[in-house]
């Protein structure tokens, strides 16, 4: 008889995505799709898709275009930086270019939890340092789980409340 010789255990990520240049909604689908595809990952939902003014460095920059922004609840068995090469991948394979530090981009792919490990290095850091600032992730993230929580942060919610909220819904068939 032959055995499965591998548990293969899975662990839920909270992933944000965004885009505010070329065909955006196309994109995220696509980016959804191809998140879903990667061995080892599992897509269990998708947010509706809310659209944002461009943050930049300097602050909102409402002549920039704005962007389409989605959060997708998975399961992952790859561990945090293989699922982050994985991630990148998928943005390049979207015509991702990295110039600009937050400059307009075709697709960006964020891990924003990860079960409840804290990952910081050089290359990666989980939770994502700014998800609680920005709702661009909060809100399409407490749509999926109203109890949402940023891990060494606090609820979601809370601090959704404590911030202006500038996400717009954006009509469209569901991402997911
Ligand atoms: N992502 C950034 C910088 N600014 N602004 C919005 N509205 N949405 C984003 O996803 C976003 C941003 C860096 O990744
Ligand atoms: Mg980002
Ligand atoms: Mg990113």
């Amino acid at each position: 008889m032959t055995r499965q010789q591998r548990l293969r255990v899975e662990l839920p990520v909270v992933l944000a995505l965004g885009s505010n240049l070329g065909d955006r909604e196309s994109t995220l689908r696509a980016a959804v799709h191809a998140i879903n595809a990667l061995d080892g990952v599992t897509v269990d939902a998708a947010s509706s898709i809310v659209q944002t003014p461009a943050l930049k460095l300097a602050g909102v920059d409402h002549s920039a275009p704005a962007y389409l922004n989605a959060v997708v609840l998975a399961r992952s068995a790859l561990e945090p930086h293989a699922l982050l090469e994985r991630l990148q991948h998928i943005e390049h394979e979207h015509g991702r270019v990295r110039d600009e530090r937050w400059g307009d981009r075709t697709l960006d792919i964020d891990i924003v939890t990860f079960a409840h490990l804290l990952v910081d290095d050089e290359l990666l850091t989980i939770p994502h340092p700014r998800a609680g600032e920005r709702a661009f992730v909060l809100v399409p993230w407490l749509q999926l789980d109203p109890g949402a929580v940023v891990p060494g942060v606090g609820a979601a919610a809370e601090r959704l409340s404590g911030i202006e909220n500038d996400a717009t819904e954006f009509e469209a068939e569901p991402l997911w």
